[in-house]
């Protein structure tokens, strides 16, 4: 597999780049903050998705690196954003390796720490499918994540299956709506319910909502009325790079 021998390479080559979604207040329409994706530009093939890469990475043992590059870099762009006066958290995904890695919140808190970034504007990513494997190693994470102070946020939720008690336990500040339910919002009724059932669910235990996917004014709409907190989607920005998402923030004000 030459994808295996190249990805091996490149960090050190300099073909990772950090693009970043934002989300938007479901009122205000402001930036709220900014997803951090991560991209691969390959020499030959051009850009390979993290679709692919990742689980290659996983499974051949280099997700350690290619996740610390990605912490490392969102934090030093939000510091960049900082000072260029943009004010917006920055989102990061974890993966399920990463939140089994034993020094996970030590490199998070070190990257911070380098970009004099309070904690409390960096968001950590986490499906629910991770979320639900519930072991000793990954509650630890998701508890000293939460006394480290940044936000954790349940991503592609309603694809796994939560227990209630379990999600109340958890030190999470948000909830991501799967994108396949924002889908069918307007066709689907079973959506609809499903989706206003998470919302009102999430804001019992306290949790802000993020829908994913938005691409039509039919959702958006529908989100709106539904309480939902915070949009992201095509509809407003595809995943852009950093300096565009500079551009981009500012040209909205
Ligand atoms: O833009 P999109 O094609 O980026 O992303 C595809 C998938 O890859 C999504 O599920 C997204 O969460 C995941 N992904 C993108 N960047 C990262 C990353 O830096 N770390 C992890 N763990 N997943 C990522
Ligand atoms: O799993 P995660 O939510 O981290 O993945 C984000 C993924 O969703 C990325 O691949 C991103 O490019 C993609 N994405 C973001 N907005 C939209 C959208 O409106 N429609 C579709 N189809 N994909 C989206
Ligand atoms: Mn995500
Ligand atoms: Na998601």
């Amino acid at each position: 597999l030459d994808l295996l021998r190249d990805l091996r390479h490149a960090v050190e080559r300099n073909q990772l780049e950090l693009y970043f979604q934002p989300k938007i207040d479901a009122r205000s329409g402001e930036v709220t903050a900014a997803e951090a994706l991560l991209r691969w530009h390959h020499p030959t093939r051009g850009m390979v998705s993290p679709v692919i890469f990742i689980p290659i990475a996983e499974r051949f043992g280099f997700m350690r690196e290619l996740g610390n590059w990605v912490i490392d870099a969102a934090c030093r762009q939000a510091q960049v954003w900082r000072e260029s006066g943009l004010r917006m958290r920055v989102a990061i995904n974890l993966s399920a390796q990463q939140m089994r890695q034993a020094d996970i919140v030590d490199r998070i808190q070190k990257a911070l720490e380098a970009s004099r970034m309070h904690p409390t504007l960096l968001t950590c990513e986490i499906t629910e499918s991770v979320v639900m494997e519930n072991t000793q190693a990954i509650q630890d994470t998701f508890r000293r994540l939460g006394e480290l102070g940044v936000h954790l946020s349940i991503d592609d939720f309603g694809t796994g299956y939560s227990s209630l008690s379990y999600l109340r336990q958890l030190p999470a500040q948000e909830l991501k709506v799967d994108r396949a339910f924002v889908t069918d919002l307007v066709a689907s009724a079973d959506a609809r319910a499903v989706v206003d059932a998470v919302i009102r669910l999430a804001h019992a235990l306290g949790l802000r909502v993020v829908a994913e996917g938005v691409e039509t004014q039919g959702q958006q709409q529908v989100l709106v009325a539904m309480g939902c907190d915070e949009l992201q989607g095509y509809l407003f920005a595809r995943p852009m790079s950093a300096q565009a998402i500079l551009l981009w923030a500012m040209d909205d004000k």
